[in-house]
């Protein structure tokens, strides 16, 4: 048994606020939100992080990246904007180590990186 917490996420052993689901992608509202929109959105099968993201996965991460762009349509921040954001390893903050995108949204995020 896997001791993913997203992998149990999909597995539907833990439970969460799913957003959008199909085949290989799956979309959740984040425990802690940071925002008034914050969505991860994941591949269902385990990468750990984007480091492992290999060239055979390109549609897969296409696919993770539209569902990014459909839900910030369906949440309604599409035109005022938003944030995708993924965190690799330490230093970047990764915290679950299953491939995750943020989608955060919904008030001023600030600038981030000039
Ligand atoms: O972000 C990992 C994110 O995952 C962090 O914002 C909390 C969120 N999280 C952790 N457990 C859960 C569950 N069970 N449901 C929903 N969201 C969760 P990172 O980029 O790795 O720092």
């Amino acid at each position: 048994m896997s001791d993913c917490i997203f992998c149990k996420i999909v597995e539907g052993t833990v439970p969460s606020k799913k957003v959008y689901e199909n085949e290989s992608v799956l979309a959740f509202r984040d425990i802690t939100p940071a925002a008034p929109v914050h969505i991860l959105i994941i591949p269902k099968r385990h990468i750990p992080t984007m480091n492992d993201v290999a060239p055979e996965d390109g549609a897969l991460l296409a696919e993770v990246l539209l569902t990014a762009r459909q839900l910030a349509q369906d949440e309604g921040i599409a035109e005022s904007g938003y944030r995708l954001i993924n965190n690799c390893n330490s230093d970047g903050g990764q915290t679950a180590y299953h491939l995750h995108f943020h989608l955060l949204g919904g008030h001023p995020l600030g600038v981030l990186v000039e």
